[in-house]
Order: structure tokens, then C-alpha cells, then sequence
């Protein structure tokens, strides 16, 4: 044996203490009042700087032969406290869901998945298209001034687009924009060409609501401006979109159309996304169905914003979002747009 190791005598001193430890422990157990005080007796006996743990560190100073004496005493004191401060605690807790308002255990409400919004889908799918195709997505004011939401756009005085009964006007001379053309306006007043971008956004317009007509309504306008463009570009653009949108099958048509803003100007189809052209009740049997209008720009247009028309070509699209969102989806009612039924809404 060492010096200053422990004898067997000794180690029967320190099993005689740990008794006295364990009715110490036991007596500070009963007088716990809650699951504070619990915590705080397992803290002061059983934690790594606790009054066990220190015991143990002094089976270093016990001699080999009674080592196993002691250690086998001082486990079987830890796992009889750590018993009594489990027990302490379970009944502690017993106590306070008897008087706790909700029961934590109770498995939770299954959360409602959130979805977005059909129209902000379509957005979003036309938006990721133009721009996979090199076109910038641009923002503008929805309260636009006369200029350019009308001037500019080659509209003049005492066109009937400019009737109060057709657009909403605030106090001094604004108005709700109807078209998103006053972007592509600020885009060429900012930028020199080439330009290819879309306008993406809210336009307003004083109709009555019916099925295919909302006072609010969204738009994306597309402009592109270079020293080449020609109308088999303005043609190619609005079929690859097309077809990126509805798949490979569908085919666009022109008709021939006016705008101020376009010269020349056309009416623009898609092939039936129903019958893929052979005709059906939905394209009332020509196989096609009428999107919205597109053009050349008109070079009075160019000589607003600083643009040579005898360098520059380019050429414009509008398109209704709800108007492509209903075919995709099949919905039937512009109105269900802006109900906010969730009826509808959850079917997104
Ligand atoms: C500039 C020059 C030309 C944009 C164009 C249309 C034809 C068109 C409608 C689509 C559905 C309005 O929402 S809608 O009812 N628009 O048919 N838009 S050409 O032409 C522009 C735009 C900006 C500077």
C-alpha cells in the first residue's frame, strides 16, 4: 500500500459518511416545494462539481484490495439519488398538469400549407421565361402622369382611352396607369439600346366586372429595341414564349390590328390549348384563341424619348395575365381572381 492511501478502516469511515450524505439528501428532498428546488438538490449532489462526485474522485487515494469496496458503495448511492430525484420530479410534474391549463403532451394541429396565389404563379412563370430569353424584368408607378401614360404612348388629346370613363384619374392630373407602357417609356428615357425587357405589374381600367373584365387587372408588356428588329423577330419572340409557356405544340397567328403606340399593329392567337387548333366549344370552333395585341414601335414613340427611328427598330407585346392564367388553369371567371375565396384559393 502507498503512503497516504486510504486503509480499509478508512474506507469503512468514508461508507459511514456516505450514509450520513444520503439521509442529508433525502431529508433535502422532501422539504422541495417544486421542480425548481428539485433541479437545484440534483445540482448540489449529482452534478460533475457535486458532493457525490467528489467522493468519487477519492477512490485515487484507496488502496487496490478495497478500491472495489467503495466504488461499488459510491455507484450504488448515485443510482439510488439520481432514483429519488426522477421520482421527485415525476411527481412534481403529475402535480402540475393537474393544474395547467393545456397539455403540452397533446399531439399539435396539423399546419396548413400557405400556396401562391394563381395569378402570382403565372407571374412568376412568365417572368422566369422572358427572362431565360434575355429580357429584364422592369418596375414602374401604378400612379402615372398624363404624359406617360398617354403622351408618350403616341395617345392623343380626346382619344377615347383618355375618357374618364375608361380610366381612373386622382386629384391634379394623375391617374391609375392602364398599361404598363409608361415602364418601357422610363426604361428608354433611361437607357440607350439595345433594349430587351418586360414590364411586368398592376394596371387599372373603369370597367364593369363581369367574367373576362376586373377594374384591376395584370399586365406584362414586353419591348424590344435594337438597329435590326423586324417583325419576324416580334413574331419569333411571342411563339418561343408560347410554346415555353404551353408546350412545343402551340402556334401563334397575327391579324391585322391598330394601336397609337404600334405601327404596324396585330392582334395576336395562340392555337387552341384545348383542341391544339382542331376547334372546340372553348375557341368557339376556329381552333384559335385571341391573346392581346402587339406591333412595331411607332418611330413617334422613338422621337419622344430621344431614339433615331432611322437607326432603331423595335417592336411591343401586351398580354392579360389573368387572360393566360384562366387558360392555363381553366378558370372561367376573372372574378374568382380578386374574391379571395379560399375555396378557390386552396386549389392553387
Ligand atoms: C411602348 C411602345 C409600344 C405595348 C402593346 C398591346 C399591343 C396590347 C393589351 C394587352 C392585353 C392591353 O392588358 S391588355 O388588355 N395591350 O394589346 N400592348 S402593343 O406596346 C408598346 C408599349 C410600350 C413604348
Amino acid at each position: 500500500m502507498n503512503p497516504g492511501q486510504m486503509t480499509e478502516f478508512a474506507v469503512d469511515d468514508q461508507i459511514e459518511e456516505l450514509q450520513g450524505l444520503k439521509q442529508e439528501f433525502l431529508e433535502e428532498v422532501k422539504n422541495c416545494a417544486d421542480l425548481k428546488d428539485v433541479d437545484r438538490v440534483r445540482t448540489k449532489y449529482l452534478s460533475k462539481k457535486g458532493l457525490l462526485q467528489k467522493r468519487f474522485s477519492l477512490l485515487g487515494q484507496v488502496s487496490p484490495d478495497a478500491r472495489p469496496l467503495l466504488g461499488k458503495e459510491l455507484n450504488s448511492l448515485r443510482s439510488e439519488l439520481s432514483h429519488q430525484i426522477q421520482a421527485a420530479t415525476d411527481r412534481f410534474q403529475k402535480v402540475r398538469m393537474q393544474h395547467e391549463k393545456i397539455d403540452l403532451t397533446l399531439p399539435g394541429f396539423q399546419q396548413k400549407w400557405g400556396r401562391k396565389h394563381p395569378i402570382t404563379k403565372t407571374l412568376d412563370e412568365i417572368k422566369d421565361i422572358f427572362s431565360r430569353m434575355g429580357f429584364t424584368v422592369e418596375e414602374g408607378p401604378e400612379i402615372e402622369n398624363d404624359y406617360y401614360n398617354f403622351e408618350a404612348l403616341n395617345i392623343p388629346e380626346g382619344h377615347p382611352a383618355r375618357e374618364m370613363q375608361d380610366s381612373f384619374y386622382l386629384a391634379g392630373g394623375w391617374v391609375l396607369r392602364t398599361q404598363t407602357s409608361p415602364v418601357q417609356i422610363r426604361v428608354m428615357e433611361s437607357q440607350s439600346p439595345p433594349i430587351r425587357m418586360i414590364a411586368p405589374g398592376r394596371c387599372y381600367r373603369k370597367d364593369t366586372p363581369d367574367a373576362t373584365h376586373f377594374p384591376v387587372f395584370h399586365q406584362v408588356e414586353g419591348l424590344a429595341v435594337d438597329t435590326d428588329l423586324t417583325f419576324a423577330d416580334l413574331k419569333g419572340t411571342i411563339s418561343a414564349f408560347a410554346k415555353r409557356l404551353f408546350g412545343p405544340d402551340m402556334r401563334i397567328r397575327f391579324r391585322p390590328s391598330y394601336f397609337p403606340f404600334t405601327e404596324p399593329s396585330a392582334e395576336y392567337d395562340f392555337s387552341c390549348i384545348i383542341c391544339k387548333g382542331k376547334g372546340c366549344k372553348a375557341c368557339k370552333g376556329s381552333g384559335w384563341l385571341d391573346i392581346a395585341g402587339a406591333g412595331m414601335v411607332d418611330p413617334e414613340v422613338f422621337k419622344d424619348v430621344g431614339y433615331d427611328p432611322e437607326k432603331y427598330t423595335g417592336f411591343a407585346w401586351g398580354m392579360g395575365v389573368e387572360r393566360i392564367a384562366m387558360l392555363k388553369y381553366g378558370i372561367s371567371d376573372i372574378r374568382y381572381f380578386y374574391e379571395n375565396d379560399l375555396r378557390f384559393i386552396e386549389q392553387s
